[in-house]
């Protein structure tokens, strides 16, 4: 049985999880619009990941006996002023998000809750991985700078993601 105040934050997480990943379908529009299929690509495949992430609270939230809400989802913004701006707003966001992730750590110690302890602590990793990625294409997007050719270099690159959805997911 979570406590009241867990249940309370990680409702509120599966909200900034659905934001994130209507953040990151509205960028997926955006490279689309661009032309840069290879980003466009990879930001669909991030926004279904963060889709992912909100069902973990989910399913978390309900195997434990409580009951998840829904709340608006925060819309997002619909242009960027460059694919570097785009990038580096991922990369803020993200801090943030791990933030919110080191927050909800907290409280579950606070709390004396191992099992969300234990559930945390995939999303404790995982945050680490996606700054270091996120932050390399940023980096790398500044090395471009106005060199078209390395920008299609790159967006060839990040086409070739993939969503794998876990065994038994369709997200
Ligand atoms: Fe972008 O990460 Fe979810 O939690």
């Amino acid at each position: 049985m979570l406590k009241k105040k867990v249940l309370k934050a990680f409702n509120s997480q599966i909200n900034a999880e659905l934001h994130s990943s209507s953040l990151y379908l509205s960028m997926s529009s955006y490279f689309h619009s661009l032309s840069l299929s290879g980003f466009a690509s990879w930001m669909r495949v991030q926004a279904q990941e963060e889709l992912l992430h909100g069902m973990k609270f989910y399913d978390f939230i309900t195997s434990c006996g409580g009951r998840p809400m829904m709340e608006a989802v925060a819309k997002p913004e619909a242009d960027w002023e460059s694919p570097l701006a785009a990038f580096e707003q991922v990369l803020r966001h993200e801090e943030g998000i791990t933030a919110k992730i080191n927050a909800l750590m907290d409280l579950a110690i606070a709390e004396q809750d191992h099992a969300a302890k234990i559930f945390l602590q995939w999303f404790v990793s995982e945050q680490v991985e996606e700054e270091a990625a996120v932050g390399g294409i940023a980096s790398r997007l500044r090395l471009i700078g106005k060199d078209s050719s390395g920008l299609f270099l790159l967006d060839a690159e990040l086409g070739k993601r993939v969503f794998t959805p876990p065994a038994g997911q369709a997200a």
